[in-house]
């Protein structure tokens, strides 16, 4: 339901209930409590969804598992919580898979510009062996990766001018847009083609590098934007749709060889279903967030099919530098799931 803070917008769309916590309660193997690191804010869909991860846990286990969520970056960025993950001092942490892709290289699929067409699609891919075996990949890294779910479409804002081309990124008679990348090499190269001057920098660095003019943008889905607030410090935004990136909800291998077998089997239980009620409330947060975000001020230009084809055909050059590196049939794999949906 929508909650009333008394604030002047609401905080949240009209969201789903979590789906009701069903099975069986779990014999009693020790108490753990866990602790969870995630970038984005309490009201993102990655935070409500994590707090139903727990519930999961904490109701099939008698409160004998409870997981606690720390918002924010306020234990790390992505990079760096992962490292934490790898040497044990963090349990579990949600990050991008764009940022992920220092561990597994194939990841970065679903960094290539426009490859996913649809949500349909992207979520068809996510669910499949192909990235089954992407998370199946960090064995050996100290990571276990649970399970993919959306972080979504990524649109362009930003607070120099509106833009409807590669050419407003790249600037004619001004200078190019410096827009904030994630650390990810398929992304500056996105960037880059579009004649940007891309900046690699953490996410919870990213406010204030923009409010202090740092940077002109950045691109992130509709809901991130909005439940971080950028549009106090973005007036312009453009329905890019440039990259669809999916999140990893991870654990430290070491806190993974501590949970006892029927533990092990929960969590991963818990792990799909949470992600599953990511899925859908990002969904639902998507179309809210932009209308939300052009009610709070923000100037968002709609793109038409020719207006999308020319930011797509200004990205090639990241195609012809990435797909080999990637791998051509990696791609041509997830090409024919997407296609399969439709
Ligand atoms: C980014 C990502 C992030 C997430 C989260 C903050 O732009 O899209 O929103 O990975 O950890 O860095």
């Amino acid at each position: 339901a929508t909650l009333s803070l008394g604030m002047a917008h609401a905080q949240s769309p009209e969201l789903s209930d979590p789906p009701a916590i069903e099975g069986e309660v779990v014999a009693d193997h020790g108490s753990h409590t866990i602790r969870m690191g995630i970038g984005l804010s309490e009201t993102s869909p990655q935070y409500i969804s994590s707090r139903y991860f727990g519930d999961i846990l904490e109701q099939r286990t008698d409160g004998r598992i409870t997981v606690n969520v720390f918002p924010n970056s306020q234990l790390g960025d992505d990079v760096q919580m992962m490292e934490m993950l790898q040497t044990g001092t963090l349990d579990m942490t949600y990050p991008s898979s764009s940022a992920a892709t220092t561990y597994v290289s194939e990841l970065a699929a679903f960094d290539l510009p426009f490859l996913l067409p649809s949500r349909e699609a992207a979520i068809a891919v996510m669910h499949s062996e192909v990235a089954q075996g992407m998370l199946d990949a960090f064995e050996d890294t100290g990571i276990k990766a649970l399970t993919f779910s959306e972080n979504g479409y990524r649109q362009l804002s930003n607070s120099a001018r509106p833009v409807t081309s590669p050419q407003d990124v790249a600037g004619l008679d001004v200078r190019g847009l410096t827009v904030r990348t994630m650390e990810n090499p398929v992304h500056l190269a996105i960037w880059e083609a579009l004649g940007a001057n891309p900046t690699p920098m953490a996410f919870g660095e990213l406010f204030s590098a923009m409010e202090q003019g740092v940077v002109d943008g950045q691109e992130n889905p509709w809901s991130t934007i909005l439940t971080s607030n950028f549009n106090e410090v973005q007036d312009y935004g453009t329905e890019t749709r440039h990259v669809y990136t999916p999140f990893i909800m991870m654990m430290s291998e070491r806190t993974w060889n501590r949970l006892d077998p029927a533990y092990q089997a929960l969590v991963q239980e818990a792990a799909r279903q949470s992600a599953e009620y990511e899925i859908q409330l990002s969904a639902e947060y998507d179309d809210w967030s932009r209308s939300q975000l052009e009610e709070r001020g923000m100037q968002i230009t709609r793109l038409d099919d020719e207006q999308i084809a020319a930011f797509q055909e200004a990205v090639q050059p990241v195609y012809e530098e990435w797909s080999p590196r990637i791998g051509e049939d990696l791609i041509a794999e997830i090409q024919a799931i997407a296609n399969a949906v439709q």
